[in-house]
C-alpha cells in the first residue's frame, strides 16, 4: 500500500484503482454485504448504510431488521429484507456491519454477541459500539475473532469505548484512534473533522470532506460505503481510507454544485459518493 504513514489523504486513494469491474464477473464477484439493525424508529439508519453500500458496488445486500415494520424498501427494492436474527445465518454473506439504528436493547445485545462470534469481517459502528464500550466479556471475544474487526466510532462513541470525555478524545485524536486499534485488534476509524484512519500501527488522516457532513444519518452512510469496498476485496484499512475519502469527497462535490454547505442529506451524500469512485 503506497500511502505513507501519517499521510493527510487529499487525493483519491491508490487503492479505488483496485475497484475496476471485470469484464467475466458477476454480481457473486462484489460480496453480499449484511447490515444488522433497525430498531423502532431508527430504520431509516439501517436502510441508509444498506443504500450507501448497494450504491458503492456491493454485488448484493441484506439488511437484518429488528423492527418488523418493513418487508422491502420501496424506494431501493434491491435490498433483500430480513428479521434481525435470520440476516445474520444468511449463507451468501461476505461482510457483516452491525450497529446502525441498532439501539441498545437486550435483542441488539444478543445480535452483536453473535455477529463478534462470526468468521466473517465485521464492521461495528453505532450503537453496536456502545454496546461493545458497555460490555467486558465483549471486549475480550473481540480480540479472539478470526476475521477482521472494524471499528468505526464518533468521537462521543470512541469517548465510551476509552471511558474518557469526548473532550479527552478531540485533544488527542491520534492516540486515542490507535488506543483503540490496539484494545480491540481493529481497524479504527475516528470520524470528525480530520478523520483518524488506522490499523494501530499506521495512520492517516482524512483530508476530504467538510461541516455540510453534520448531519443525520452521515456516519450510517459511511458504514455501508466501507462495508461495500471490503466486500468488494480492499483490505480493512484501505477501505476506511477510501470509504471516508469518499465520502468526504461527495460533500465537497455537492457543495461545489449547491453554492453553499447547508442541507446536504445522507441520501444525497450516497449519490455524490457514488460519483466520486467512478470518477477516482
Ligand atoms: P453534542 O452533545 O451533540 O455536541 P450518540 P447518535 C457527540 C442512529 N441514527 N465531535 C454529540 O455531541 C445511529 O445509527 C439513526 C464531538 C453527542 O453527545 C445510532 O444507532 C438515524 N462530539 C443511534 O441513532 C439518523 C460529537 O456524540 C453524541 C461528534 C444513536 O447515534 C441519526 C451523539 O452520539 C443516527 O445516525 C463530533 N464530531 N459527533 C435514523 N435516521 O434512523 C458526535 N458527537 O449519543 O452516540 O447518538 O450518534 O445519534
Ligand atoms: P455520525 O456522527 O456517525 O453520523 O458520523 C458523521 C460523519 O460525518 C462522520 O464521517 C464525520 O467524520 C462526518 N462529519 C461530521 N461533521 C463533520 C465536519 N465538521 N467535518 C468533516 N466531517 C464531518
Ligand atoms: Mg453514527
Amino acid at each position: 500500500y503506497p500511502e505513507p504513514d501519517g499521510y493527510l489523504q487529499t487525493i483519491a486513494p491508490s487503492a479505488i484503482a483496485n475497484l475496476l469491474r471485470k469484464a467475466d464477473s458477476h454480481k457473486g464477484s462484489y460480496g453480499t454485504v449484511g447490515i444488522i439493525g433497525g430498531a423502532t424508529a431508527m430504520v431509516g439508519a439501517t436502510l441508509l448504510a444498506g443504500r450507501a453500500a448497494l450504491k458503492l458496488g456491493a454485488g448484493r445486500v441484506v439488511l437484518g431488521l429488528l423492527d418488523k415494520i418493513l418487508s422491502v424498501d420501496p424506494t431501493q427494492p434491491e435490498l433483500m429484507l430480513h428479521p434481525a436474527a435470520a440476516a445474520l445465518q444468511h449463507p451468501a454473506l461476505t461482510m457483516l456491519v452491525i450497529g446502525p439504528g441498532l439501539g441498545t436493547s437486550q435483542e441488539a445485545m444478543a445480535l452483536v454477541q453473535q455477529s463478534i462470534a462470526s468468521p466473517l469481517p465485521l464492521l461495528l459502528d453505532a450503537d453496536a459500539l456502545n454496546l461493545l464500550a458497555s460490555t467486558s466479556q465483549l471486549a475480550v471475544a473481540i480480540t479472539q475473532r478470526s476475521a477482521a474487526t472494524i471499528l468505526t466510532p464518533h468521537p462521543a462513541e470512541a469517548a465510551r469505548l476509552l471511558q474518557t470525555s469526548t473532550a479527552a478524545v478531540q485533544a488527542n485524536r491520534i492516540a486515542a484512534a490507535k488506543t483503540i486499534a490496539e484494545r480491540y485488534h481493529a481497524t479504527v476509524l475516528l470520524k470528525g473533522a480530520g478523520s483518524i484512519c488506522t490499523d494501530g500501527q499506521s495512520w492517516s488522516i482524512n483530508g476530504s470532506g467538510n461541516a455540510a457532513l453534520a448531519s443525520a444519518g452521515q456516519g450510517d452512510v459511511l458504514s455501508g460505503i466501507i462495508a461495500a469496498l471490503i466486500a468488494q476485496g480492499l483490505a480493512p484499512l484501505a477501505a476506511v481510507r477510501s470509504g471516508c475519502w469518499l465520502h468526504g469527497r461527495a460533500a465537497e462535490d455537492w457543495c461545489r454544485e449547491n453554492l453553499g454547505g447547508i442541507g446536504l442529506s445522507a441520501s444525497e451524500t450516497i449519490i455524490y459518493a457514488r460519483a466520486a469512485l467512478n470518477h477516482a
